[in-house]
């Protein structure tokens, strides 16, 4: 089984006392919904439709083939597939045998997956053959000459090389016959949202996921009528399992897969599909809003959930009008924690708070520098600990020691408030990440990675404000004497890591300021963006 910091005892005992911890693993409580209701549509891409009994049959027979291969139950694969049916069959297979994705995205470039690969000391990647110009078979084939762990290349396209057909996997055929992995193992490992140099593993075990995943389809009325669009990557765990594709799956109903949020697409799916439900980020949010006004509503959608970063209170008084779908807020983390705004909340919490907690035991704790909490209505740094909430990092004590407190609570770093009513609102946050439309970058990582350039002295990479996006990285620049930088460089010493993380400003300046403890200044940096 694959180490990770478990709950105390007692803890646990509460979790499973109180029904949330159902001491069944995933893959089981998908068979569940299949065998009760094998005929009814589960999965939709383009002209792929699979039934809830053919998902299951395809996934076990996946989960056969990669035994096959030598991939066994608490192996790791990254994956880092395009929203399409391969994305759920493989991750239905790999819950089924207990073999442990690794949730990349997309936009990640060696540099990601590298470390990933070597950090979960995974068997195999999973990658498109090309996406947007990109080679990502090739870049597999890298990684397995570099990462001692790494065997195979899972391909979703046409395989060469040896590489293996992740289609031809999936197609039917025996199905695995093996155990069910143990409830209380991990079952995926998601991505950090960032604040240090390299993203850390969340572990998320069955029993867990499972919860998160079931109690979301409940909170945003997710049931076997639902058809739910995904259309942010598939490898987040807003559109994975909040309630994403496992809650809809699980409960009984239709998963529509798209590779990308671009509205006229999204909303031309929306109709055939008869989408009732889906997930964005409010930077998509916002563009749907402008389609919309000139093109129409996306009928017949009934929900949209809008999370990942702050949904400013303007745009969200606009998405019931424009749009004609009831708006959810969801402030949530890959580590855990899911606060949303309830179906029959007033208006007025819908637009203008980001929710309260999913379970009744979500614990939340607002609290200044000394982790004092803070009176009732101020901003103070979000502490919590819950069910579904992990205690610690994979394999990063040190991280581990910063990010959690002594007794467990997990420090989310963001700033909120509490309503008197009990919802919160998120106003800031006291960690050193920029969130650029729902993408978390972490600034070290950046910073890391430009000081490689012999030129630069010091760097500081911080959020620079963008009406479209929210937020974009700037980096402020000291430069050695003599020597100069260009942005374009910049971009370029960065050419190994997702796209999405480089630079889009660069200010030179002579020095950089300094706080009174000693350490760069980002709160002063961010006021002279702000000024010009
Ligand atoms: C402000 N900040 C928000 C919101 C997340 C559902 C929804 C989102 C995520 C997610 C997720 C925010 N307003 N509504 O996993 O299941 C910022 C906070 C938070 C961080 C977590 C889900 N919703 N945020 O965004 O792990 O700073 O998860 O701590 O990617 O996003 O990022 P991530």
């Amino acid at each position: 089984m694959v180490e990770f910091v478990p709950w105390p005892a007692e803890f646990v005992t509460r979790y499973v006392e109180a029904g949330y911890w159902a001491g069944r693993p995933l893959g089981d409580l998908l068979a569940d919904v299949a065998a009760g209701s094998p005929d009814a549509p589960a999965l939709v891409d383009g002209d792929t439709r699979l039934t809830h009994g053919e998902l299951l049959a395809r996934s076990d027979a996946m989960a056969a083939r990669l035994v096959d291969l030598g991939i066994a139950a608490g192996d790791r694969i990254v994956v880092q597939l395009a929203n399409g049916w391969e994305f759920v069959v493989l991750t239905v297979a790999c819950l089924r045998a207990g073999i442990v994705p690794v949730m990349a995205l997309p936009a990640h470039r060696h540099a990601e997956l590298a470390y990933l690969a070597e950090h979960a000391g995974a068997v195999a990647v999973a990658v498109p053959d090309r996406l947007r110009d990109f080679d990502h078979q090739a870049l597999g084939a890298e990684l397995v000459g570099e990462v001692a762990s790494l065997r195979h290349v899972l391909v979703a396209g046409a395989a060469t090389d040896g590489h293996v057909d992740l289609r031809a996997l999936g197609a039917p055929g025996p199905a695995y016959a093996g155990p069910a992995p143990d409830p209380r193992a991990v079952a995926v490992f998601l991505l950090s949202g960032g604040t240090t140099g390299l993203p850390k593993l969340i572990p998320r075990t069955h029993d867990d996921y499972a919860y998160n995943a079931r109690a979301s389809a409940e909170v945003s009325g997710v049931d076997a009528g639902t058809a739910y669009l995904v259309s942010l990557p598939a490898g987040h765990n807003f559109p994975l399992a909040c309630p994403g594709i496992l809650g809809t799956l699980l409960a009984g109903g239709r998963v529509v897969m798209l590779p990308s949020p671009e509205p006229e697409r999204a909303f031309a799916t929306i109709a055939a599909e008869r989408v009732t439900h889906t997930a964005v980020v409010p930077a998509v949010a916002g563009r749907w809003l402008e389609h919309a006004a000139e093109h129409g509503r996306p009928e017949p959608l009934q929900v949209l959930q809008v999370g990942g970063a702050r949904l400013a209170d303007e745009l969200a008084r606009r998405i019931r009008p424009v749009l004609g779908a009831a708006l959810q807020q969801v402030f949530g983390m890959a580590e855990g924690l899911l606060n949303y705004t309830r179906l029959d909340d007033p208006d007025d919490v819908v637009c203008t708070t980001q929710g309260r907690p999913m379970c009744p035991d979500d614990e939340v704790r607002l609290v200044d520098e000394l982790d004092e909490d803070v009176p009732d209505g101020e901003p103070g740094s979000l502490l919590t600990r819950g069910p579904y909430t992990l205690r610690g990092y994979y394999r990063a004590e040190e991280q581990n020691a910063r990010a959690f407190t002594a007794d467990g609570w997990y420090r989310s770093g963001d700033i909120c408030r509490r309503t008197p009513e009990g919802n919160l609102v998120v106003e800031g946050r006291d960690k050193d990440m920029i969130n650029r439309g729902g993408e978390k970058i972490s600034a070290e990582e950046v910073e890391n990675l430009v000081y490689q350039l012999p030129a630069v002295s010091q760097v500081a990479a911080v959020a620079m404000p963008d009406p479209d996006l929210g937020e974009r990285v700037c980096v402020f620049v000291v430069t050695r004497s003599g020597a100069s930088v260009t942005l374009a460089e910049i971009q370029d010493v960065m050419s190994g890591v997702a796209r999405f993380k480089r630079p889009e400003r660069l200010e030179l300046v002579g020095e950089l300021p300094v706080t009174k403890v000693g350490k760069i200044d980002k709160k002063a940096l961010r006021g002279r963006l702000g000024e010009s």
